[in-house]
C-alpha cells in the first residue's frame, strides 16, 4: 500500500525510531515559531543550553499575545525577545504584525517542511502541506538547538471531502462537524489528513481554519496536500518558489476514513464550555446574545474579513450588542483598509481591535456576567474569556456577522443566497515585511526586572511523602491549571505566576502546596479523562513544579501537556484500575517508595500508599522520557547530553 502525505513528510525527516504507528520517533525540525506568552521562557531555556545560534532553516519569534502592555512587564518581555532574537539568529515579528499562525502561513511556511511551535495552534501550517506541531517551549528550544523532536508515530485519520460548501456555510462549519464526529477526547497520537475532490474548492485560508482548530481534537496535527490552490496562494504572497506539489499516494494507507459531503453541511456552533459541544446554529436561532467577536488565528484572514464586510455593508449591527473585529495580520488589516472593506465594518458599528490574540485569550473584551458571546475563535473553555460564567459560542464569520446584525443567534443560510458576498482570492497580497526584524547576530540582551531564570528541578527522588492537593474531574484544561488573560503578564516570572495555579478551580491550591513543600511534603493532583487539554503553555507544568507538584494521576492526558509534565520532572501516572479514582480523596496523605529505581528499570507499575491503603499506578514512558525524569527534567538532561 502507498504512503499518506503524513508518512511521506515524516519519512523525509526521520532521525530516530521506526515509522510504525505507536512507536516513539525523533524527527528533524526545519522551522520553529514562538509567541511572546510562551516565548520568553523558551528563549531563556535556549540561552541556558549554551548554544550560540539557532540551527533551524528559520526560526521566527512573534509578539502577538500580550500586546496591551498594561504596566512595564510585557514591554520588557518584548524588548528581551527582540534583543535576544537578534543575537541568536531568530526573526522577530513585532507587535502589530499579526497573530503568529496567520503571519507564518502568509510569509514563512513551506509545503513539505516540519514546523514546531510553542503554541498549540501551530497546526495551522498544515493548511499549506506542512507537518506543523505544537509543543512546549522547552521542546521548541531543543529543536532550535538542532535537536530532534520526539513524538508518537501517528495513526492517520483520513477525512475525505466531497462536494462544495453552500453560500453562508464555511470552513469553520467543516471543522466543527469534524469535532462533532471525533470529539476532543481519544485522538491523542493521530494526525488528520484531508483529501478528496472537495478540497479543490477550499482556499488556503479555509484549509488553515480547518487545520488550526484541529488542535481542539487533541490530534498531533492536521494537514492538506500542497496543490494548485497552494501554489496560487504562495504566488500571491510573492513566494511561488517556496511551493512544491505534495500529494498522498493514490493507494495510501489510512487507519480510519471519514467521509464528509461539503454540500450537506449546515452552519454549526460549539456551545459552552467545550469545542465538541456541538449544535446546529438553526437549533440556537432566536437566542438573544450580548457580544460578537470576529478574529483570532482561526478566522481573521483576508477572506474572512471580506466576507464579514460584505455581509455588513450598508447595515448596522444590533444596538443591544458589543461587536468586535480584529484582523489577523497587518497584511489583512492594511488590505481591508485600502480596499474600503474596513470602512464598511466600522460603519456597521464595530469596535476595531489590534491584529493580536486579544479577546481569544481573555486579554480584553471579557463579556458581562453570564453574558452570551458569539465568537469566531477556537476555544470556549470555562473562564477563558475573562468572565467565569461567560457563555462562549464558537461559530463561523458568516454566522457571527448575521448574528451581530440581528442581535440574536441567526442561521446565515436563512439570508438570500443571492446576497452572499462573492469573494475571489486575490492575485497578489500586499507584501510588506517591515515589521519583521532580521537577526544581526550581535548586540546586548535587554533584561527587565520581570525576567526571571528558567527554573531547574532536582533529580527524581526515590521515595517521598506528600498530599493529594487537588482532585478534579474530566477535561481539565490548561486554562483551568494556569489562567491567562489578566495573569499573562507574569509569564516570565515563575514565582509570581505560580500563585495563580488553579486559581479559578481552587484559589488556595498554590498556598497549600507551598506550605506543604516547606514541610518537605510534595503535592499530587488527581484527575479524570483528558487532563491538560488545550494550550501548549508549559507554565501549566513549570508553575505546579515550582509549587512542589511531583505527580499527576489521571485517567488520561493530552499529548502536549503530558510531554510538558515530563519535561519539568512531574510524573504523569495512570490508574491501573480506573475505579480507584473514587478512593483518592483530596487532602489525603500519600507515600511512594522506590520510584527512582522503578523508573530506572523501566518498570510499568508503581505502588502508592494513600492513607494507609495501597494502590497500583501505571507508568508509560519511553527510554528517553525515563532519562529526562531521572535527571529532573529536559533542561538538566539536555545540558548533560551536550557535555
Ligand atoms: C492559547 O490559545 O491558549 C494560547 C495562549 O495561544 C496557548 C499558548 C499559551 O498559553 O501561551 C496555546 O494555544 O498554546
Ligand atoms: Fe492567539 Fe487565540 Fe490563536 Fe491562541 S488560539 S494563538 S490565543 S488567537
Amino acid at each position: 500500500m502507498g504512503l499518506s502525505l503524513t508518512y511521506k513528510i515524516l519519512k523525509e525527516h526521520l532521525l530516530e525510531g521506526e515509522l510504525k504507528a505507536g512507536n516513539e520517533i525523533g524527527i528533524r525540525i526545519d522551522q520553529t515559531l514562538t509567541q511572546d506568552a510562551t516565548g520568553t521562557m523558551a528563549y531563556l531555556q535556549f540561552e541556558a543550553m549554551g548554544i550560540d545560534k539557532v540551527k533551524t532553516d528559520i526560526s521566527v519569534s512573534y509578539v502577538d499575545h500580550n500586546t496591551l502592555q498594561m504596566g512595564f512587564e510585557n514591554a520588557d518581555d518584548h524588548k528581551y525577545l527582540q534583543t535576544m532574537n537578534s543575537k541568536f539568529g531568530i526573526y522577530h515579528s513585532k507587535a502589530g504584525n499579526g497573530i503568529c499562525h496567520q503571519v507564518h502561513l502568509e510569509r514563512f511556511g513551506k509545503p513539505g517542511k516540519t514546523l514546531l511551535g510553542s503554541d498549540s495552534h501551530t497546526p495551522t501550517g498544515g493548511g499549506i502541506g506542512m507537518i506543523a506541531i505544537g509543543a512546549g517551549g522547552l521542546d521548541v528550544a531543543v529543536a532550535m538547538g538542532g535537536g530532534p523532536f520526539y513524538l508518537t508515530c501517528p495513526k492517520v485519520i483520513n477525512v475525505k471531502l466531497s462536494g462544495k460548501l453552500r453560500p453562508y456555510v464555511s470552513a469553520k462549519d467543516v471543522i466543527i462537524k469534524v469535532l462533532e464526529i471525533l470529539t476532543t477526547k481519544g485522538n491523542v497520537g493521530c494526525i488528520v489528513e484531508y483529501t478528496g475532490q472537495g478540497i479543490d474548492t477550499l482556499s488556503v485560508p479555509e484549509r488553515a481554519t480547518i487545520t488550526n482548530m484541529g488542535a481542539e481534537l487533541g490530534v498531533t496535527t492536521s494537514l492538506f496536500p500542497s496543490d494548485e490552490v497552494t501554489k496560487k496562494f504562495l504566488s500571491a504572497q510573492n513566494r511561488e518558489s517556496d511551493w512544491k506539489e505534495l500529494l498522498p499516494d493514490s493507494d495510501a494507507f489510512y487507519d480510519r476514513i471519514i467521509e464528509i459531503d461539503l454540500s450537506t453541511l449546515e452552519p454549526m456552533a460549539s456551545c459552552p464550555h467545550s469545542p465538541d459541544n456541538v449544535k446546529k446554529v438553526s437549533e440556537l436561532a432566536g437566542m438573544k446574545i450580548d457580544q460578537v467577536a470576529v478574529g483570532s488565528c482561526t478566522n481573521a484572514s483576508f477572506k474572512d474579513m471580506m466576507t464579514v464586510a460584505g455581509i455588513l455593508k450598508g447595515k448596522k449591527v444590533s444596538p443591544d450588542i458589543s461587536f468586535i473585529v480584529a484582523p489577523g495580520s497587518k497584511q489583512v488589516f492594511e488590505m481591508i483598509a485600502r480596499n474600503g472593506a474596513l470602512a464598511d465594518i466600522i460603519a456597521s458599528g464595530a469596535r476595531i481591535m489590534e491584529s493580536t490574540c486579544g479577546f481569544c485569550i481573555g486579554s480584553g473584551q471579557a463579556p458581562q456576567t453570564g453574558g452570551i458571546s458569539v465568537r469566531t475563535n477556537n476555544r470556549n473553555f470555562e473562564g477563558r474569556s475573562g468572565t467565569k460564567d461567560g457563555q462562549i459560542y464558537l461559530v463561523s464569520p458568516e454566522t457571527a456577522a448575521v448574528t451581530a446584525l440581528e442581535g440574536k443567534f441567526t442561521d446565515p443560510t436563512t439570508y438570500p443566497a443571492s446576497e452572499f458576498p462573492k469573494f475571489e482570492m486575490p492575485e497578489s497580497f500586499l507584501v510588506d515585511d517591515s515589521l519583521v526584524i532580521k537577526p544581526s547576530l550581535n548586540g546586548d540582551i535587554f533584561r527587565g526586572p520581570n525576567i526571571g531564570e528558567p527554573p531547574f528541578t532536582e533529580p527524581l527522588m526515590d521515595s517521598f511523602k506528600g498530599i493529594i492537593g487537588l482532585k478534579v474531574a474530566d477535561k481539565i484544561t490548561t486554562d483551568h491549571i494556569m489562567p491567562a488573560g489578566a495573569r499573562l503578564k507574569f509569564r516570565s516570572n515563575i514565582p509570581a505566576y505560580a500563585n495563580y495555579v488553579f486559581e479559578g478551580v481552587d484559589a488556595s491550591f498554590a498556598k497549600r502546596s507551598l506550605e506543604a513543600k516547606s514541610k518537605s511534603l510534595y503535592t499530587a493532583v488527581v484527575a479524570g479523562l483528558s487532563y491538560g487539554q488545550g494550550s501548549s503553555r508549559e507554565h501549566a507544568a513549570i508553575c505546579p513544579m515550582y509549587l512542589g507538584v511531583r505527580l499527576v494521576i489521571a485517567k488520561s492526558f493530552e499529548r502536549i501537556h503530558s510531554a510538558n509534565l515530563i519535561n519539568f520532572g512531574i510524573l504523569p501516572l495512570y490508574f491501573v484500575n480506573e475505579a480507584d479514582y473514587d478512593s483518592f480523596a483530596q487532602g489525603a496523605e500519600f507515600e511512594i517508595k522506590n520510584l527512582r529505581s522503578a523508573v530506572e528499570s523501566g518498570s510499568k507499575e508503581i505502588q502508592i500508599n494513600i492513607s494507609g491503603k495501597n494502590y497500583m499506578l501505571k507508568m508509560d514512558f519511553s527510554e528517553r522520557q525515563r532519562k529526562i525524569l531521572l535527571d529532573g527534567g529536559l533542561l538538566n538532561y539536555t545540558k548533560k547530553v551536550q557535555k
